[in-house]
């Protein structure tokens, strides 16, 4: 069951904002997934993601008019999640994009399951919605020639809640704002704070 952990009020702005639901790493999954971009670097070249923005897209919502935050909410906040564990054992490079990333050779089903039923709240709430089979990675290297594969060191990540995000565009590259949190809880399991 997936709780929202951060209820206070999202702040006003006008216009749009560039969104997206992701998982965040903790500090050791960020540690581990930067040494990943180091290497992965020194190989294949390219601009290296800063360590503050790995992530891993569960769902790309784009340019969002503010007065449809409330209903992004509204849909992770329908979704039921599970905690699990993602293992990240292979480096990949998309030519079309010059993206160069970690991901995973076998996607969980917790992981499948909760793309699946985010899309399908954000499909019914007329958010766009890829519909390319979802490859989970964390983009390591942008601009990057890639080259030939090299070894990395898998890294295991305990995913335990899932973020709403707001990127937002600086000159040479983006800034992003985790706006809200929901927990990963075991069904029956209690993720709320003191009992009263
Ligand atoms: P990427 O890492 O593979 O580029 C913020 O831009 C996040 O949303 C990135 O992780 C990016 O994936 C993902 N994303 C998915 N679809 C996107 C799109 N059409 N445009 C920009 N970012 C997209």
């Amino acid at each position: 069951m997936a709780d929202p952990v951060q209820p206070a009020p999202l702040p006003a702005e006008s216009g749009t904002l560039r969104l997206f639901l992701a998982l965040w790493p903790d500090a050791a999954t960020r540690d581990a997934l930067n040494r990943n971009g180091k290497w992965l670097h020194r190989h294949w070249g390219g601009r290296r993601m800063r360590a503050d923005t790995l992530h891993i897209t569960l769902a790309f919502l784009g340019a969002t008019p503010v007065d449809k935050l409330d209903a992004a909410v509204a849909c992770a906040d329908a979704v039921e999640g599970e905690p699990y564990e993602l293992l990240l054992d292979q480096a990949g490079y998309w030519r079309h994009n010059r993206i160069g990333w970690l991901g995973a050779s076998e996607t969980p089903p917790q992981h499948a399951e909760l793309v699946e039923a985010l899309n399908a709240q954000l499909r019914a709430a007329d958010f766009p919605v890829d519909e390319r089979p979802h490859v989970p990675h964390v983009t390591l290297l942008r601009k990057s020639d890639g080259g030939e594969v090299p070894e990395c060191r898998p890294v295991r990540w305990p995913m335990r809640e899932f973020v709403l995000v707001k990127s937002v565009t600086e000159p040479d590259s983006a800034r992003y704002e985790v706006m809200r949190r929901w927990v990963l809880a075991r069904v029956g399991e209690w993720v709320g704070g003191e009992l009263g």
